[in-house]
């Protein structure tokens, strides 16, 4: 039995061990209940002596620390709860960037996750962030299916007090702050970076001012990385008189309705020298599409392949020579929106808007290595 005095010491030893191994901060959900404490700070400072006190008079030991009677309890009060609206599963992209959410918002980490897939509806996803409000969870991450459409039920989270992130896709609200902060892609840029790849691309094969017919297969009607790559190429047409759009179908960001669109305009025109695919899903169906029509593609093809996200399956393809250009977007945004969560839970005030920096592929620059080296 070790001497009274030594208590607080072997404690402090051992709440400091406790507290690195969650590394993240702990903190109430019953804080926000009685509304947020401005004062973080003063707080964590008493939560760690109320801890070491606690600790000093009946020893260390997870279960003594909050002074609950069941480690699940303690757990339970310690957590933050964070629920996110998923657009769906749709594509490559969508599963890692699931993925990345729920390796980031785990219980060790010390979260409570709440996940719900919308299946691409936009009903789906209100009817979720109602439910979240009616939990009373701590903070709501939305990745809105399209742009418009959310000024109500994000005016109700307000109402409750839960700060609403946004990620990957972008909310078009009156109202700014009815959202707390935005992480994801400069989609725009994405596609300005496909149009000045392409417009080299023609000059090195001599092509700067032949014809060139485009086939624009776009993704999910008003969704940001549709409304952003369009424009960008929408501007590239623009600029060079010699580019025509000669077809823009929905592809919807998945192969098989990409092969079903592809599929109906080869059979109008075959008369095609870039389609341009809003994501690599689409490309996979409109190289299903093409392959069925006998039409070479790639680098060695007729038709000059753009896509975009860089998944495993999208670089494999650019690094066969089966894409010409591959658009990186990356998906693994569960990091990001967890330190938006830590700067708040901090008393801070993140960023509003923080764009990823992403780069592009063509196939020279890839290998195995750095496929696999990418996560996603
Ligand atoms: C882009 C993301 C898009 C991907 C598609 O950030 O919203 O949705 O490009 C996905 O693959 O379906
Ligand atoms: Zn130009």
């Amino acid at each position: 039995m070790l001497p009274l005095w030594s208590a607080p010491v072997f404690s402090f030893r051992c709440c400091f061990e406790l507290l690195q191994k969650n590394k993240k901060v702990q903190v109430s959900r019953m804080r926000r209940k009685q509304g947020r404490n401005k004062g973080t700070g003063m707080k964590f400072a008493a939560l760690f002596f109320s801890v070491l006190l606690t600790a000093a008079l009946s020893g260390c030991g997870r279960k003594s620390l909050t002074g609950l009677e069941s480690e699940e309890a303690a757990e339970e009060e310690g957590r933050i709860a964070v629920a996110f609206s998923e657009v769906g599963a749709e594509s490559d992209w969508r599963v890692a960037n699931s993925e990345s959410m729920r390796a980031t918002f785990t219980e060790e980490n010390g979260y409570e996750f709440y996940f719900e897939d919308a299946k691409g509806k936009q009903e789906n996803q209100i009817a979720a962030l109602r439910n979240y409000i009616l939990q009373g969870v701590d903070y709501i991450v939305l990745d809105p299916v399209v742009e418009t459409g959310w000024d109500e039920v994000l005016q109700e989270a307000k109402d409750a007090e839960i700060p609403v992130i946004v990620v990957d896709r972008m909310v078009d609200v009156e109202d700014e702050t009815l959202y707390t902060a935005w992480v994801g892609s400069d989609f725009k840029k994405e596609g300005d970076t496909a149009v000045e790849w392409l417009e080299q691309y023609l000059e090195e094969q001599g092509r700067a001012s032949e014809k060139i017919s485009i086939l624009h297969v776009m993704g999910t009607l008003d969704a940001s990385a549709q409304l952003g790559r369009t424009a960008g190429l929408e501007d590239g047409v623009a600029e060079h008189d010699n580019w025509e759009i000669v077809d823009q179908v929905l592809g919807e960001f998945t192969q098989a309705k990409a092969y079903e669109v592809v599929s109906e305009v080869l059979e109008r025109t075959q008369d095609i020298d870039v389609i341009y695919c809003e994501n690599d899903d689409s490309a996979f169906g409109a190289i299903q599409a093409l392959e069925e029509a006998g039409i070479t593609y790639g680098t060695d093809g007729d038709v000059i392949l753009i896509s975009f996200d860089s998944t495993e399956a999208g670089l494999t393809a650019c690094m066969e020579g089966k894409i010409n250009l591959n658009v990186e977007c990356n998906p693994m945004h569960g990091p990001r929106v967890e330190k938006i969560i830590l700067q708040l839970e901090a008393g801070e005030t993140p960023e509003k808007e923080y764009y990823v920096e992403e780069t592009c592929f063509t196939p020279e620059m890839l290998t195995e290595e750095l496929i696999a080296s990418r996560g996603y």
